[in-house]
């Protein structure tokens, strides 16, 4: 039985599909085991930007190494490791992921992920990845949480699947989700508060502000600490994200990576009805320039990310 339903996947891309699902399934059986398996959380080193790696971190990336290799893939770009790596000569396809997402609520029993972005791949390893984000024809994510769900796009809308446990199968759940235009939380890691911008400040101080104040309504809040449990709930009930660029040293260009973090999720945001920007540019309009490097990312409900944009002036 394939690991997705392959009605709604085209399919030339369905091999690479089929294998993240695969691997999905079982990095998803893994955590579901938690402490009765291995210390998943334990640290086991750096990775070459210098976080600290867990031992999910890298099991999760040699798994959907070995599975994109079994499925043709030309090059693997992974958040855990430097360069580009060759799997297959004559390979259609150039995958980048973050095998971990969330990896500090590895062992806290909070939603993680596994993050990826697909391109036709380019005549050689860095030039299949440092391209306009646009060039993307496939992105998504894998939800390891109460359900082990995936978020998918081509282009053509974000379908949802759930990984049905009866099975061992994605299955379809939703063929075109829709993030809502209008929002009513807002989502910030707040302890950065005094190193934010001032149109990050003005934004977060309107929300704050609530029904008394100029946004006549309140905004309530959340931050979960992990990416694609935020992006979930924001493409499902709608909602605004930010991880701006603060005055920490090393956070100019704010934490998440434009590979295999921002790039996916914008693509996977804009194909629900949602915005994507950097604080004011579009990240699909976006080029990445260094595998590792790290963007602005704001996104979420039209109304909101317009307001940021305007903000931003
Ligand atoms: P990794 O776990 O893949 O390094 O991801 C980064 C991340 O954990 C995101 O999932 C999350 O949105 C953000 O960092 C949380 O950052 P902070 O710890 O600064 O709140």
């Amino acid at each position: 039985m394939p690991a997705i339903d392959p009605a709604h996947i085209p399919a030339k891309l369905f091999p690479v599909i089929d294998a993240l699902c695969t691997t999905g399934a079982e990095v998803s059986r893994i955590i579901a085991r938690g402490p009765l398996g291995q210390a998943l959380g334990a640290g086991v080193g750096e990775n070459s930007d210098g976080d600290q790696q867990k031992a999910l971190d890298v099991l999760a990336d040699e798994m959907f190494e070995a599975g994109l290799r079994g499925a043709g893939v030309r090059y693997y770009a992974s958040e855990e490791q430097e360069e580009v790596l060759s799997l297959v000569e004559g390979g259609t396809y150039a995958v980048a992921a973050d095998p971990l997402d969330g990896s500090s609520n590895i062992d806290v029993n909070v939603t993680i992920g596994t993050i990826f972005s697909i391109f036709e791949a380019a005549g050689d390893a860095n030039a299949s990845f440092l391209r306009p984000a646009s060039e993307q024809v496939a992105a998504g994510y894998i939800a390891y949480g109460p359900q082990c769900l995936l978020a998918l796009t081509f282009g053509e809308g974000t379908q949802l699947y759930v990984l049905d446990p009866e099975t061992g199968s994605f299955a379809l759940a939703e063929a075109k989700m829709s993030l809502p235009e209008a929002a009513k939380e807002f989502s910030i890691n707040a302890s950065n508060r005094r190193h934010w911008t001032p149109p990050v400040l003005a934004y977060v101080e309107e929300n704050e502000a609530g029904a008394e104040g100029a946004k006549g309504r309140n905004m309530n809040f959340r931050w979960v600490g992990s990416l694609v449990a935020e992006t979930h709930r924001i493409l499902t009930r709608g909602g605004t994200f930010l991880y701006p660029s603060d005055a920490r040293p090393g956070y100019e260009s704010g934490r998440l990576r434009m590979v295999y973090e921002v790039a996916p999720m914008a693509f996977l945001v804009e194909q629900a009805g949602g915005l994507a920007t950097d604080g004011t540019t579009p990240i699909m309009a976006l080029t990445a320039e260094k595998l590792h490097e790290r963007r602005p990312f704001v996104f979420g409900s039209r109304q909101e990310v317009e307001r940021i944009t305007e903000l931003h002036g």
